[in-house]
């Protein structure tokens, strides 16, 4: 079974962003929550607390708020039974702010690896209900992906039902 996946702020598909679906009516996609562009904007102001280089190479920091991370859409992936989603690069911004990444649910290995390809060297993280991730800089381009969901190690009660939620927060680049 693959990821179901829903956007708010700007409608991604392979390679690109719009703001209007494709195949749908032509109404414009969700806003993008103001509530989840604070939270991003602090969880990037903690990383480069940590990791300096955490914005280096993105192409506007005087503006937004204090971290200079100028989020404008949420892509909300939803892994239900079986669900994975392979090795690949985020790619289709056209900034190099850093992606903000935020685990709901089941608990999860998240492959992380390097810009070089999709095979190894790569990290596996245990990613748990609540954790944050933050991927920017020299790791901006890295390849990722979720081999594995934990069925059953999350509260139901807490997002609904069994499954995990990912919400990556990013920021485009794109003026429209
Ligand atoms: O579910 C995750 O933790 C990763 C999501 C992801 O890689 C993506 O949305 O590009």
């Amino acid at each position: 079974m693959s990821v179901e996946i829903a956007c708010f702020g700007w409608h991604w598909f392979p390679y690109g962003y719009s703001r209007t679906l494709d195949d749908g009516d032509g109404s414009r996609v969700a806003a993008f929550p103001h509530p989840l562009g604070v939270l991003s904007g602090r969880a990037v102001a903690d990383a480069r607390e940590i990791e300096p280089r955490v914005l280096s190479g993105a192409t506007d920091s005087s503006g937004g708020d204090a971290s200079g991370f100028r989020p404008d859409v949420a892509l909300v992936n939803w892994y239900g039974p079986g669900a994975r989603m392979g090795m690949h690069a985020d790619r289709d911004e056209r900034c190099a702010a850093p992606v903000v990444s935020l685990s709901l649910g089941d608990s999860c290995v998240f492959r992380f690896g390097t810009p070089a390809g999709r095979g190894r060297p790569w990290t596996d993280v245990v990613l748990e209900s609540g954790d944050l991730f933050v991927f920017g800089g020299p790791s901006r381009l890295a390849f990722h992906g979720v081999p594995k969901v934990m069925v059953g190690t999350g509260t139901p009660a807490v997002i609904g039902r069994q499954g995990r939620w990912n919400i990556t927060v990013r920021e485009t680049g794109l003026v429209g």
